[in-house]
């Protein structure tokens, strides 16, 4: 069941929605919908980490991907493998302020999923410090700097029922 809580002013007015069914929010031509979630993949675009960060904070609530569980994994899998690339991409990840302690830069919270390939993040003072998903399968840190394809992740717009 979700739950969508619009709440307004101090507080003092508080409708809760519930809806029984899930209902995918509607995303923006060339996202791609999972859950509450839109995504982009820049297929022809390439920046380094910080360039991608910004150009998916261009987006309302946007940044570069979070992945929290196992479907959404698979979800970006699933893309990747539909778009037949065989490249690499920036998501959301980093260890660049405590080495070796990997968080999602647009909640500062710390990983809780991952799916590290194998040799990957115990490159310990290795400046590899952002995150990647091969298309090819698994995680890699790699050098920030780096030019790389990258996926953002934006809030749904909200279910059909929701209106303002
Ligand atoms: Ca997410
Ligand atoms: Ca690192």
């Amino acid at each position: 069941m979700d739950m969508i809580s619009v709440c307004s002013g101090l507080s003092l007015l508080c409708i809760i929605l519930s809806a029984v069914t899930t209902v995918e929010g509607t995303c923006p031509e060339g996202f791609f919908p999972h859950g509450d979630s839109c995504y982009f993949f820049s297929s022809s675009m390439e920046a380094d980490w910080i360039e991608a960060g910004f150009f998916c904070n261009r987006f309302n609530g946007g940044d570069l991907v979070a992945v929290e569980s196992h479907s959404e994994n698979e979800f970006l899998y699933q893309i990747l493998h539909f778009m037949r690339s065989d490249k690499s991409f920036w998501m959301g990840g980093t260890d660049e302020f405590v080495e070796g302690h990997w968080i999602w830069i647009s909640t500062m919270d710390k990983m809780t999923f991952t799916d590290w390939g194998q040799g990957y993040h115990d490159g310990h003072g290795s400046h590899e410090d952002c995150l990647q998903i091969q298309a090819g399968g698994r995680w890699k840190d790699a050098v920030c700097s780096v030019r790389s394809n990258f996926i953002c992740e934006v809030p749904a717009l909200g279910g059909p029922d929701i209106v303002g």
